[in-house]
């Protein structure tokens, strides 16, 4: 507050309330007329007395006035400083902390959303109605040690082991939360894949609203996977779609390696849009693409500008390719059984179909609108994703591992009740870090290494 006070005029301020203030230097030359805002503690952002100066911005004022504030004793801040201190004043805990640096980090509206809730206390919530129920647990276990006399013990063993289920199943969903907003903080990704030439470069082109990728009329034009984020209406996370290399067999050597590339995205997609300008043609792209992928399927017939009939399930079996036409050899004839099977002879699950036109723009809101349901039917949890950091999936695995141990040797009954409590003991402790109750130093300088300075 000295600092400030050789800085600015007047000084001092009513707390938190806007005022034009002089800066000057050592000197008394004006520098500029800032807004400034104090608040005294602990109701500041840190808890601590905290100065804000809003200058006219550019280069050299905010520079001058930072200088003449550090001539007069004040000190630039580390990073994520000022959002340790609030950790450390009790203002929030480390699962907010992070979360607004999360927010910070946001890259799409679906991130923003998880961060400010985290930032709300989302997942310290759940952490703490966790912790609770295993603080429960711990407290059965002493009162079984104080009372080891007793025949059956005052707690009956079932109740510990159902106290002990309900911890686990918490602690699980938790993990499944988790794993929705590693979708949010990744991305959903969407694979467009189908033959040569039926117009994958001009849908991911027409879904994007600008031309990224190449589109010619020459097929194999596109030869390696192009991503770009897309956040249609109502997506639960970003998508982010893949234009792939057509598939067929080529001798091509960078033709196959483009090929390779779209197997791999195919075997980490949420959803793949196969396509095809025909009903055969899009059979022939969900066969293809069925053997390396377990995500949903959308069959999308390309061009409809250029056909009028619509697209049903019961076109699809008019294909006479077979699998056996793109299964890799070796997983042909594994066990002697051939993977090949005449695709009309198998029912096909019905998939979605809808077509498309590039050219027009028929169908693509439709086609947005199957993608976003098809990604969020995989993750219902999405309503409320939580976001996990490596920190956080590294507490809690320890803390189900703990647990885990705790119900096996309970069931068995092979260790006494002291020594069983152990585990129940570090599973708590493994949440606390998430928390931050404990203030563990390196804990802290984990976190915070990553903030960016001012915050
Ligand atoms: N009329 C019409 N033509 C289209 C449409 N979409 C694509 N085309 C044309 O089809 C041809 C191939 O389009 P691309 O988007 O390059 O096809 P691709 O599937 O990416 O082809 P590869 O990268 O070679 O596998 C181009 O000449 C496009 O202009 C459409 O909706 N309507
Ligand atoms: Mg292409």
């Amino acid at each position: 507050m000295a600092i400030a006070g050789a800085v600015l005029r007047p000084w001092p301020l009513t707390a938190r309330r806007a005022t034009r203030c002089a800066a000057v230097d050592a000197a008394g030359r004006l520098l500029d007329r800032p807004v400034v805002i104090a608040y005294d503690a602990p109701r500041s952002y840190t808890g601590d007395p905290v100065v804000e100066i809003a200058t006219h911005g550019g280069t050299i004022v905010p520079t001058s006035i930072v200088a003449a504030l550090v001539a007069a004793g004040a000190r630039p801040a580390t990073p994520g400083e000022f959002t340790r201190r609030a950790v450390l004043n009790g203002r929030m805990d480390l699962a907010q902390a992070e979360a607004i640096g999360d927010l910070i980090d946001a890259r799409s509206a679906a991130m923003q959303r998880s961060a400010l809730n985290q930032l709300d206390g989302g997942l310290s919530r759940r952490v703490h109605a966790l912790r609770e129920a295993l603080v429960a647990l711990e407290a059965l276990l002493a009162y079984d040690i104080d009372f080891p006399e007793e025949d059956d013990g005052p707690i009956p063993p079932e109740r510990v082991a159902t106290a002990a289920e309900q911890a686990a199943h918490l602690l699980e969903s938790l993990m499944d939360a988790g794993a929705a907003g590693e979708l949010v903080r990744e991305g959903a990704i969407a694979v467009i894949a189908g033959a040569p030439n039926v117009g994958k470069s001009s849908l991911f082109n027409a879904l994007l609203g600008r031309a990224r990728a190449l589109v010619t009329d020459q097929p194999g034009t596109t030869r390696d996977a192009i991503e770009a984020v897309i956040e249609p209406a109502g997506a639960p996370a970003p998508i982010r779609l893949v234009d792939t290399a057509g598939l067929r067999e080529s001798s091509d050597a960078v033709e196959r390696l483009g090929i390779e590339v779209s197997l791999t995205y195919l075997g980490a997609a949420h959803a793949v849009l196969a396509c095809g300008e025909t009903g055969a043609g899009v059979a022939d792209a969900i066969a293809r693409v069925r053997p390396h992928t377990t995500a949903p399927i959308i069959g999308v017939r390309t061009k409809c500008d250029l056909t009028n009939s619509d697209l049903t399930n019961s076109d699809l079996t008019n294909s006479d390719f077979t699998n056996s036409d793109f299964t890799p050899e070796s997983e042909r004839d594994r066990d002697g059984i051939p993977a090949a099977v005449p695709l009309a002879a198998v029912p096909l699950p019905a998939v979605p179909l809808v077509s498309v036109s590039a050219e027009s723009g028929a169908g693509l809101s439709e086609l947005a609108d199957t993608l976003v349901a098809a990604i969020g039917r995989q993750h219902p949890a999405l309503d409320v994703p939580v976001v996990l950091r490596a920190r956080h999936h590294h507490a809690l695995t320890r803390a189900a591992h703990e647990l885990a141990s705790f119900r096996t040797t309970w069931a068995a009954q092979t260790i006494p009740t002291i020594v069983a409590a152990v585990h129940v003991r570090s599973a708590i402790a493994a949440l606390d870090e998430i928390v931050g109750v404990i203030g563990i130093d390196d804990v802290l300088d984990r976190v915070f290494r990553e903030f960016c300075v001012g915050k």
